[in-house]
């Protein structure tokens, strides 16, 4: 089985948690993506999607799916999304793909999130892949110094604009044995929009597509 048929697995996995004619938060990525096209496969139907970035709503759309704003919705009973890393308890490491912060909005207002993701993904410790974090441009160089004095070796992702105009540091280097202090720590730099680390609200549901099927975690 390829990484592309566990996220797939996973992603069909998934399908299980969405009741039919509601509203859904839906994320981004190509798990997500997978998402996306097995819902329109399998032909579900909502009342509608709120969506975590522009290349997902622009994909629900091609489908034939109605997009809201989450201010229009309420709160949402199930958010799907991908993650970078997640360690055993759910904690994740999210914005390889940029889009942290309306994921971090979408996962804040839904009821249950159900994360997939294929089992390259569990690790025991976060910080292997690059802690995303989106900055307003001119906090730049001060929110890099901050991090440094936390232990980590930021860099800019280079030719990349945030779907809010911001910025985004990719911070290697840490090893995140506390994720829900450094969350709060990095949230509380003057200057950052969001950290991609989702420890105050991790997932609910972990899916894991692996070589013999999904597996769930909670
Ligand atoms: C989004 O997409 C992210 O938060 C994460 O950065 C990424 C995962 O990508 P993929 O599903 O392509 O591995 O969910």
């Amino acid at each position: 089985m390829t990484q592309d048929e566990m996220k797939r697995a996973a992603a069909e996995a998934a399908l299980a948690y969405v009741e039919e004619k509601t509203v859904i938060g839906v994320g981004t990525g190509s798990t997500a993506n997978h998402f996306i096209d097995l819902l329109a496969e399998k032909r579900i139907p909502l009342e509608g999607t709120v969506a975590s970035s522009v290349a997902t709503a622009e994909r629900l759309k091609g489908h034939g799916y109605k997009i809201l704003e989450l201010n229009q919705t309420g709160p949402l009973s199930l958010y799907v999304d991908g993650a970078d890393e997640s360690d055993p308890r759910l904690n994740l490491i999210k914005g390889g793909g940029g889009a942290l912060t309306r994921e971090k909005i979408v996962a804040a207002a839904s009821d249950k999130f159900v994360c997939i993701a294929d089992e390259s993904k569990l690790v025991d410790v976060l910080g292997d892949f690059p802690l995303p974090i989106e900055v307003i441009p001119m906090a730049q160089s001060y929110v890099a110094r901050e991090m440094v004095k936390l232990g980590g070796n930021p860099s800019l992702r280079l030719d990349y604009i945030t779907d809010n105009g911001n910025i985004i540091l990719d911070v290697s280097g840490l090893h995140i044995v506390d994720p829900v202090t450094l969350e709060r720590e990095i949230n509380q730099i003057t200057g950052v929009v969001t950290v991609g680390l989702f420890a105050a609200r991790p997932a609910d549901v972990l899916i894991l597509g692996a070589p013999g099927g999904a597996q769930v975690v909670t």
